[in-house]
């Protein structure tokens, strides 16, 4: 099957099953908070064997994820910004993990059905990921977000997705932050965990607060991780293709391709504001200092250079 037709069959199947969606409850796997739908396919994730071309995009929840997808795959076609509208986001780089009532294809049936090297996502901490990544020497790209904007985005994304839990009053949401309560967990212990492992397993750490900062530098760096090189002009383009205002109007990378009934973009775009500092305009004083201080005890000794400002 085409992509293309790989696409439709993923949106029909998608409005088929959205009329028994709903907002699935976390299920613990080896302590990590995940989907009941993950958690009951866990086995199958876990067994997952990828081809040692496949690309690995880690990240926790809402920290650049589809951004580095969309530079990778136009980076892998050379920087043809056409067929990289072949298909949406989720179609071209498959989420691993995913698993959804039928018939909407897990990410797993996604990943069958196409040739190495592919360019897989996943939200997964470091030590949940299918151990044939490393084994098989794969490479992976983590991107990484300074906390308080990542989890302002993760506030605003639990509203509009209809799978993942409720997010509640902002207040709240603070805390279960903080106690690592959300789907996917700690964002300290996933930070940590591919931060530790980085050069022991060839993996490109980079934060979303530099991609902001200078794309190009940051499009660059992921182009030699990839041991490409492409033209200064080819890097030009990818920059301008991958900028938020035109990720946010091109249909196959602002997930138009889920239906409202289970990502409502009108309670929150995904692709929101895009911005390094939104943060200010969420905490309170008192909460961004009761978080600094808790920041400081859960992140002691990481030494990883997050940015809240750029
Ligand atoms: S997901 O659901 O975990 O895959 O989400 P993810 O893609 O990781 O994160 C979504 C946030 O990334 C922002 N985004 C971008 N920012 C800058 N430039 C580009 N091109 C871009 N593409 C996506 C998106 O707007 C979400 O952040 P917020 O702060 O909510 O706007």
């Amino acid at each position: 099957m085409s992509q293309k037709e790989e696409e439709l069959t993923y949106e029909v199947a998608i409005e088929k099953a959205t009329a028994s969606l709903t907002r699935f409850p976390l299920i613990p796997v080896r302590g990590i908070p995940l989907m009941s739908y993950i958690a009951q396919n866990w086995d199958s994730i876990w067994a997952f064997r990828p081809d040692p071309s496949d690309l690995l995009i880690a990240t926790y929840p809402k920290a650049g994820t589809t951004w580095t997808q969309e530079i990778v795959d136009l980076l892998f076609h050379n920087g043809d910004t056409e067929a990289c509208k072949r298909a949406p986001t989720p179609v071209r780089s498959p989420f691993l993990e995913i698993f959804s009532p039928p018939p909407i294809p897990s990410g797993l049936e996604l990943l069958e059905k196409m040739d190495p090297p592919r360019i897989i996502k996943t939200h997964l901490p470091f030590q949940l990921v299918p151990p044939g990544f490393w084994e098989n020497k794969c490479k992976a790209i983590y991107v990484a977000r300074n906390a308080k904007d990542n989890m302002v985005s993760y506030f605003h994304f639990d509203g509009m997705n209809k799978t993942q839990p409720e997010p509640g009053p902002w207040e709240g949401y603070i805390h279960k932050f903080m106690r690592g309560e959300l789907s996917w967990g700690s964002w300290y212990d996933h930070v940590k965990g591919y931060w530790v492992e980085r050069e022991r397993r060839n993996i490109l750490y980079i934060f979303y607060e530099d991609m902001k900062e200078n794309p190009r530098r940051e499009v660059e760096r992921i182009m030699r991780y990839l041991d490409l090189s492409l033209s200064d002009e080819v890097v030009s383009r990818i920059v301008e293709f991958t900028s938020f205002k035109n990720m946010k109007e091109n249909p196959m990378a602002n997930y138009s391709c889920i239906p409202k009934s289970v990502f409502d973009q009108s309670v929150s775009p995904f692709m929101r504001k895009g911005e390094v500092g939104d943060w200010t305009n969420h905490f309170t004083a008192e909460q961004s200092k009761m978080f600094d201080d808790d920041y400081e005890k859960q992140m002691k000794g990481a030494n990883i250079p997050f940015r809240t400002q750029i």
